[in-house]
């Protein structure tokens, strides 16, 4: 993209490349590390290219069976220690954490960007997301609190108490390459685990970056190697990680096939799994929606991240009375889109992650041709010089019916379907009408629509927003949605409890034995 290029890393441009200084990343990086040390001898190297330009950033290897085996051991040796260390002092170390995202924000932000192809805005807006879950992490902390319970035998007590679990394997998907990973491994260390982490295939620069932050930290508080660790690869190391009875908890974030073969294996074995997938999100629009202040949300919902959100706004659930007016003044928005260089400010949205996302995203336009969609903006791989190396293609918009298989699928692109409704009922049956279920919005000024659409036969979502899009959630809530979203929850609120495994605990002070249920038993 005509950008200056830097002398150390021939193929990526001076500002590129002073973020691989900052964040001291190598032209060929072993993708492999257990704490601070990268773990065996790089074999098979795999390739990373920007989406923005298709230029090589980097290459590292692949995780071995026998590499993989070491890093477990020294994960399952971490926590012997870490899980004995006080709670408040593994807060420390991820408060430190916090801070050395703070120092290194634009580097990684800009890598996000560049690896990944979100806007730099979204890249740093990931970034902050890391630093807010570190501060959330560290107030955790001290309230990892247990009830405490009535007996129903006299001079007795009851209560429970959370531990620390064990090995935390998180696998992470490309579109939020670093945050997804920090909702997991900041609550995982507070509450005591330590963590493995298969970050993506398609940014696994992101992940290294991300390791030798924590590596240096690790080392700079005298902390076990093992505590954080990077495994690299393909479905197989994926596979190895949902197989593995020394890991009791697996948090997947992906596609809901993914979710399906991984849920299914960690169940296979009683082991934990959180499970955060495919989402089909809708925003309903009502006649009272004030269209001016709701049209932001909408756009950056079905073209921010250029729809490869599990959060992106799908499907626009609109009433028949302000269907004509709609159609209009998104129609002229998306006229306005600039798509291009994400490191651009001036752009809006960038590239699809790969070819194969592109791919993806034009057999779903056929598909709608073929159901019957009709196009009010017309999508297509974006032509041209600008466009030549990366994958852009357009955002587009489609008059469709909510039976429609393609309406009913996740495609991870700009795709936005309009539906019509005539009842709020009927809205909201379309709304929970998907095999999906992560988030839902309703844009309304009347209290009564609002509060039915958040009701028990309200929408049947994780998340359910009121007069804000179904996308950019905040680290404080519990993040994750119901049916094929695989009924996980992330990040905040008491998520942590599913890091943690819970004891209860019945004391007696009596000098007799006394039994629950007013059993007699006369020995
Ligand atoms: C995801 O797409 O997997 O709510 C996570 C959001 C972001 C996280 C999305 N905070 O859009």
């Amino acid at each position: 993209m005509g950008r200056q290029r830097s002398g150390k890393y021939p193929y990526i441009d001076m500002k590129i490349a002073e973020c691989f200084e900052i964040l001291q990343l190598n032209r060929k990086e072993n993708g492999s590390w257990a704490g601070s040390e990268p773990v065996g001898t790089p074999e098979i190297y795999l390739d990373s290219h920007s989406p923005v330009d298709g230029n090589l950033m980097g290459s590292l290897s692949k995780t071995s069976r026998a590499d993989y085996d070491r890093i477990v051991e020294k994960a399952e040796a971490a926590f012997r220690i870490w899980r004995l260390t006080p709670a408040p002092k593994r807060g420390e170390f991820v408060r430190q954490l916090g801070e050395e995202l703070r120092n290194k924000k634009q580097a990684l932000g800009t890598l996000v960007s560049y690896e990944m192809g979100k806007s730099l805005q979204e890249g740093l807006g990931e970034v902050q997301e890391m630093i807010d879950i570190c501060d959330f992490a560290t107030g955790l902390s001290r309230q990892l609190y247990g009830l405490t319970m009535h007996s129903e035998r006299p001079d007795h007590r009851m209560y429970e108490q959370w531990h620390p679990l064990g090995i935390t394997g998180v696998i992470s998907a490309f579109n939020f390459p670093v945050a997804v990973w920090s909702w997991n491994s900041a609550l995982a260390w507070v509450c005591g685990n330590s963590v493995i982490w298969k970050p993506s295939e398609k940014t696994p620069l992101c992940g290294i970056a991300v390791q030798k932050i924590v590596a240096a930290l690790l080392k700079k508080n005298d902390l076990p190697e093992g505590l954080s660790c990077l495994v690299n690869g393909d479905a197989e190391v994926g596979r190895w990680l949902a197989e593995d009875t020394r890991i009791p908890l697996i948090s997947a974030t992906g596609s809901t096939r993914m979710g399906r073969s991984v849920g299914a294996t960690v169940a296979g074995r009683f082991g934990k799994s959180i499970l955060e997938l495919g989402g089909n999100n809708a925003i309903i629009i009502t006649p009272s929606a004030n269209l001016k202040q709701v049209l932001p949300a909408i756009v950056f919902g079905a073209v921010g991240t250029a729809g490869q959100r599990c959060t992106s706004t799908r499907r626009l659930i609109i009433h028949e009375s302000v269907y004509e007016q709609v159609k209009s003044i998104l129609a002229q928005a998306y006229r306005q889109i600039r798509i291009g260089d994400p490191l651009d400010q001036n752009n809006h949205m960038g590239p699809l992650v790969d070819a194969q996302a592109v791919l993806n995203y034009t057999h779903a336009l056929q598909e709608i041709e073929r159901q019957g969609g009709k196009f009010l903006v017309p999508g297509g791989i974006l032509e041209g010089e600008a466009y030549k190396t990366g994958f852009y293609v357009k955002p587009c918009i489609v008059e469709a019916n909510p039976q429609m298989d393609v309406v009913r699928e996740e495609t991870f692109a700009p795709i936005l379907y309009l539906l019509s409704y005539r009842e709020l009922e009927e809205a909201i049956r379309i709304q929970n009408e998907v095999p999906q279920g992560l988030s839902s919005a309703i844009m309304t000024e009347s209290m009564r629509e609002a509060e039915r659409f958040l009701a028990a036969d309200g929408s049947d979502c994780g998340i359910a927003n009121v007069n804000i899009g179904t996308s950019g959630a905040e680290i404080g809530g519990a993040f994750g949605g119901e049916k094929e979203t695989g009924g996980g929850r992330e990040s905040g609120s008491d998520s942590w409890k599913a890091y943690m495994r819970r004891q209860t605990t019945t004391i007696s002070y009596s000098n007799k034995l006394t039994l629950a249920q007013g059993i007699k038993f006369d020995f």
